[in-house]
């Protein structure tokens, strides 16, 4: 029988899949895509390469990947991503970064943030299975709203999301903060301009592997256009940098998912199987409300929730 002659792209993946199977290779993870190349870091050779990116493996910030043992690596594999973070606001759910610990929702008393995004972010990062904490940055400009701290004390109390009170610019509390980003990969997330770019640059690693190449360009005040990963301890802690969000919603939630982002209403059972806790006789968790056991807030928030999901759902229809 006549053998099938392969095209150049089939036999690029039969020779990737022998490397992959000689097991000979070097493992990175990505610190920043930039479009015609990735810069992925080798901790067996300590160093930052920077790799020609291919379509193929469509790469994001913390992917992490096996390269050839060659004099100019390539990409041979991607890993299976144990998570992946999405845009809050991009309804076609694009990952923007992988393999998250944690992520860190910045906040500030400016730009002042809206009450129910604090309901908003949990709720998308609980969705997503990524463990949440909160950072109010510049202290030193003031409080935030108490509409908002109350908020925030629900979700370090019943939530268990820690909160941190930092300044950037005085440099008050990242010592606490410095040790919880010990040993794990987090993200900044958050509205523009809070501050997330300067707290990076405040937490930086003294020996930083990266900061030659890749963070001079940040360290203007200028607003974030490409997600990033900083070794920001030698105990291997590493902070994505991510560019604010501008419009707040969030994104192709789907109405059932929405419940996911209040587990505590769990604690209220009720009477309706598949309750939606807007009906009122034997709601548990409207019970809760009228004693008083749930904070007015959370159920507000979560009312507001499920009416901005009914907004997302027409505007999906349109893609
Ligand atoms: N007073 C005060 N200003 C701060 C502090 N941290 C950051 N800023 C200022 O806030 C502004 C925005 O800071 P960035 O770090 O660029 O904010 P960002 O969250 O990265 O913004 P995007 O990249 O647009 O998402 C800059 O003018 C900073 O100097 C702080 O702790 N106190
Ligand atoms: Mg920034
Ligand atoms: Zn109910």
């Amino acid at each position: 029988m006549k053998k099938k002659k392969l095209s150049d792209k089939q036999k690029t993946i039969m020779q990737d899949i022998r490397r992959k199977d000689s097991a000979d290779l070097y493992e990175g993870f990505v610190l920043v895509n930039k479009g015609k190349v990735v810069d992925i870091f080798c901790p067996e050779i300590g160093k930052v390469i920077q790799i020609n990116s291919t379509k193929r493996h469509q790469l994001i910030v913390g992917d992490s990947v096996g390269l050839s043992r060659e004099d100019v690596p390539n990409i041979i594999m991607r890993h299976n991503r144990r998570n992946a973070l999405i845009r809050l606001d991009d309804p076609m759910r694009h990952p923007i970064a992988a393999n998250i610990d944690m992520a860190y929702v910045v906040l500030a008393p400016v730009p002042a943030p809206w009450d129910e995004s604090i309901a908003q972010y949990l709720c998308y990062l609980y969705v997503l299975n990524i463990p949440c904490a909160f950072i109010i940055n510049k202290i030193d400009l003031g409080q935030l709203s108490p509409s908002i701290l109350s908020r925030l004390n629900y979700a370090q109390d019943i939530l268990n999301c820690p909160v941190f009170k930092v300044s950037a610019s005085s440099g008050e509390g990242l010592v606490a903060l410095r040790q919880h980003l010990e040993q794990k990969t987090s993200i900044m997330i958050g509205p523009s301009g809070v501050g997330k770019s300067s707290l990076v640059q405040a937490l930086l690693a003294e020996k930083n592997i990266v900061i030659g190449d890749l963070s001079a360009a940040q360290k203007g005040r200028h607003t974030t256009s490409v997600t990033q990963k900083y070794l920001i301890d030698q105990n291997n802690g590493w902070l994505i940098d991510s560019p604010g969000v501008r419009q707040c919603g969030l994104g192709s939630i789907l109405k059932e998912e929405i419940l996911l982002g209040f587990p505590d209403f769990q604690k209220y059972p009720c009477q309706f199987r598949n309750c939606n806790h807007i009906q009122s006789k034997g709601c548990g968790v409207q019970h809760a409300l009228d004693e008083k056991i749930l904070p007015a807030h959370r159920y507000e928030d979560y009312l507001f929730l499920c009416q901005k999901f009914s907004v997302a759902h027409r505007y999906e229809r349109h893609f």
